[in-house]
C-alpha cells in the first residue's frame, strides 16, 4: 500500500506530541496503512519536534515510513495528502480579538496558499489551531482552486465530550449513544444538541427522563448542566489540571480524519465544513454540522427538525462566525 503523508504542523507542541505516536501506531489510517509524516514548525519550535522525531525513530513503529522536520512550508506540504493544522498563535495578555485573528490571518493564510500549491491533488485539511472554523475559513480563502469539501475544522472534542457526559449520566458506555451534535462556532457559542440522539437506540431525552424523573427535569439539565458544561468543558479542563486539553483534542483529531477517510457506520458525528446554506448558515461559512461519511467525504446530514430553541442557539453561534469572518475580511486579510 502507498504511504500516505500526513503534515502537522506545530508538531513540536502539546498536541502535536500527543498526535504522533498515535498515527505512528496506525490509530488513525489504520493498522495496515504505512505514513510518511512532515512536521512542520516554526525556528523555535523545531528542537521539540527535532526531539518528538528522535522518539518516532525509538518507537520502531512498522508502519512508519519517514519523518522530516521543517520550518519551511514547501518542504511541509510537499505531496501531503492530510493536513493537521494544530500550530497557531495562543492569545496574549491584554491581546484583542482582532488581534488573534489577524495572528492567525498571518499563519492560516500563507499555509493554505502553501498546500494549494504544494500538496498532492488530494488533500484534505483539518483546522485545530484556535480560532478553528475561521483559521480554516482562511486556509480556505487562500487555496481558491481547491474544492471546499477539503477544509474542515475540529468541532469533534465537543462531539466527543457530549457523548461523554450523556453516558456519564445515563451510566451507559459512550459507544451506546448515537447522533448527537455540534452546531457552530468551537467556541462557547457552540451548541451541543441532543435533540435527535439515540441511547441503545431508545431517545435520550427519554432516556435522560427516565433516569431524572421527567420530561421538565431532563430538558433542564440539558439547558442548565449539560450545554454550559460541554461549551465550557475546556475552560474546566484548564482549570482542573492546569493547562488546556491535549491528549483528548490529539484523540478528537485522530476520531475526525478516520472517520473522514475510512468512513463511519454507527451514525453520524460532527465537524466544522463548509456550508453551501444548509440550515440557514450562510454559504462560505465554517460552521459545525452534524456529518455522515461514507470514506469519500463529510456529507451535511440534511433534514433534522430544528425547533424555535435549537434554532435561537444556531443562529447565536453562526452571528459569531459571521463576526470573525468580518472582522477578518475588514483587515483585508480574506
Ligand atoms: P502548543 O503551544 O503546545 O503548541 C503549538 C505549536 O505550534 C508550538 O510548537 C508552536 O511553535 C507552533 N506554531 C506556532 N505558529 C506556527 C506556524 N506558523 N507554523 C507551524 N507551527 C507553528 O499548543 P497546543 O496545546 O498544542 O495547542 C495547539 C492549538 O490547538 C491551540 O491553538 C489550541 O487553542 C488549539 N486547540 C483546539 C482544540 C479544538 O478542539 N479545535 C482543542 C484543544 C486546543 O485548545
Amino acid at each position: 500500500m502507498t504511504a500516505t503523508t500526513v503534515t502537522i504542523t506545530g508538531a513540536g507542541g502539546q498536541i502535536g506530541y500527543a498526535l504522533l505516536f498515535r498515527i505512528a501506531a496506525g490509530d488513525m489510517l489504520g493498522p495496515d496503512h504505512p505514513v510518511r509524516l512532515r512536521l512542520l514548525e516554526i525556528p523555535q519550535g523545531l528542537k521539540p519536534a527535532e526531539g518528538a522525531a528522535l522518539e518516532l525513530q525509538d518507537g520502531a513503529f512498522p508502519l512508519l515510513r519517514d519523518v522530516e522536520v521543517t520550518d519551511d512550508a514547501a518542504v511541509g506540504f510537499d505531496g501531503c495528502n492530510i493536513a493537521l493544522l494544530v500550530g497557531s498563535r495562543p492569545r496574549g495578555p491584554g491581546m484583542e480579538r482582532a488581534d488573534l485573528l489577524a495572528a492567525n490571518a498571518g499563519i492560516f493564510g500563507p499555509q493554505g496558499a502553501a498546500i494549494q500549491k504544494h500538496a498532492a491533488a488530494d488533500v484534505r485539511v483539518v483546522a485545530v489551531g484556535n480560532p478553528a472554523n475561521t483559521n480554516a475559513l482562511i486556509a480556505r480563502t487562500s487555496a481558491p482552486d481547491l474544492p471546499d469539501d477539503r477544509f474542515t475544522a475540529l468541532t469533534r472534542l465537543d462531539h466527543n465530550r457530549a457523548v461523554g457526559q450523556l453516558a456519564a449520566i445515563l451510566d451507559v458506555s459512550p459507544g451506546a449513544i448515537r447522533d448527537v451534535a455540534i452546531w457552530g462556532n468551537h467556541s462557547a457559542t457552540q451548541f451541543p444538541d441532543v435533540a435527535h440522539a439515540t441511547v441503545d437506540g431508545t431517545p435520550a431525552l427519554d432516556a435522560l427522563a427516565a433516569r431524572l424523573g421527567g420530561a421538565e427535569q431532563a430538558a433542564a439539565w440539558v439547558d442548565d448542566e449539560f450545554v454550559p458544561r460541554v461549551a465550557r468543558r475546556g475552560a474546566e479542563i484548564i482549570e482542573v489540571r492546569g493547562s488546556s486539553s491535549v491528549a483528548s483534542a490529539a484523540n478528537a483529531t485522530i476520531d475526525h480524519v478516520r472517520d473522514w477517510m475510512l468512513g463511519r457506520s454507527d451514525g453520524w458525528t460532527s465537524a466544522a465544513v463548509v456550508s453551501h446554506g444548509e440550515y440557514g448558515v450562510p454559504s462560505g461559512l465554517i460552521s459545525s454540522f452534524p456529518v455522515a461519511s461514507d470514506g469519500s467525504g463529510y456529507r451535511i446530514v440534511e433534514g433534522l427538525d430544528v425547533d424555535a430553541r435549537a434554532r435561537a442557539r444556531i443562529d447565536a453561534s453562526v452571528a459569531e462566525l459571521v463576526a470573525e469572518r468580518d472582522a477578518v475580511a475588514a483587515a483585508g486579510l480574506l
